[in-house]
């Protein structure tokens, strides 16, 4: 017997209507969703193909780009701007805001391929994506948005198959792949509540170049949960959301190499650490950075601005909260 899974064009028209919203955002998904399915048809191809090397250019966070860093950031790019959808996006492969059209009602935050490291090994890594609506009541002031302000955020994790997102107010929801490339079978992501699962999250090699605080905190909270870290947020933000525990980056102070240190923390604000703090937040999680400061109430000062970040469920974020 066949089984006709929903598929998450369904879910999200049947979202709106109970809503009473227009059908735009289903347009802009619409072409998120393609894009997504084009990076995983070059993820699975690319290593027999050969495309899954480095360009030789060095990207805006001087970074060593890869060929699928950048063939990433074209899909998604020619994806969006077909929509007709979008005012701006931010990537995090390009240097400037990219301006889109004028008469569009979203900007798109996007990191078109997060965990770069692990291309070289097909390995997964993630397409993140924070959405926020243009000022529609008078002209738009193009200030950069606080997660707070998104109305959507996601990630696929690739070239796995799933796809997570979050609706303001209408919690986090998980999609799987299908033989047909739809994103099927809506299930809704609670954080566990049961300490037993949970797990601890961050890069070990750094532990000792941490604010003492947090090494601390490790060294007599980390026997009691498993660790794991995949080295890109999205796979490992994507074990977190069911398993439950605490994500860390904090900001790296004392590496004896100046150049591997990042006092503000490594990874980006509005296309990282605030898409997966959305989604962890209606996933009934938290997350705040190295100040105490929720991340999603930050306001960017720039759209590839960098932050600590300290994510996961609560109860484990406030009690790392009380030593920072
Ligand atoms: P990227 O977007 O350049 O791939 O970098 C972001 C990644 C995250 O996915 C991951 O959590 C982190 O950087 C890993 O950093 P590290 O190698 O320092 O552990
Ligand atoms: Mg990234």
């Amino acid at each position: 017997m066949n089984l006709f899974e929903q598929t998450f064009m369904d879910f999200l028209l049947e979202h709106q209507e109970k809503h009473g919203r227009t059908y735009h955002f289903l347009i802009l998904m619409n072409s998120i969703l393609n894009a997504a399915k084009r990076i995983q048809h070059y993820y699975l191809t690319g290593a027999l193909k050969g495309y899954l090397g480095l360009t030789g250019q060095v990207n805006v966070q001087g970074e060593n780009c890869l060929r699928l860093d950048e063939l990433a950031n074209e899909v998604v790019k020619h994806y969006i701007l077909r929509s007709g959808r979008v005012i701006q996006a931010v990537s995090e492969e390009e240097k400037d805001i990219i301006k889109m059209n004028p008469e569009g009602r979203y900007f798109v935050y996007y990191d078109p391929l997060d965990g770069s490291s692990n291309i070289p090994h097909n390995l997964p890594v993630g397409f993140l994506f924070g959405i926020a609506k243009r000022n529609l009541e008078g002209p738009e002031d193009f200030h950069l948005r606080a997660g707070k302000e998104f109305i959507a955020a996601g990630m696929f994790v690739i070239p796995t198959g799933t796809f997570t997102i979050a609706l303001r107010e209408a919690g986090c929801w998980r999609f799987h792949i299908d033989e047909m490339m739809n994103y099927v079978k809506p299930t809704r992501i609670n954080l566990p509540q049961d300490r037993s699962t949970w797990e601890l999250s961050f890069n070990v090699a750094h532990r000792d170049y941490y604010r003492r605080e947090i090494s601390d905190w490790l060294l007599k909270n980390e026997k009691k949960y498993q660790f794991r870290y995949l080295g890109a947020l999205a796979a490992d933000f994507h074990r977190l959301l069911t398993n439950g525990g605490l994500f860390l980056y904090p900001a790296i102070i004392n590496h004896p190499d100046s150049k591997k240190n990042y006092p503000q923390g490594k990874l980006r604000l509005m296309y990282e650490a605030a898409v997966v703090s959305f989604m962890c937040q209606e996933a009934g999680g938290s997350a705040i950075n190295e100040e105490r400061k929720p991340i999603l109430d930050l306001i960017p000062t720039h759209h590839h601005q960098r932050t600590t970040l300290f994510l996961g469920s609560k109860e484990l974020v406030e009690e790392i909260a009380l030593v920072l």
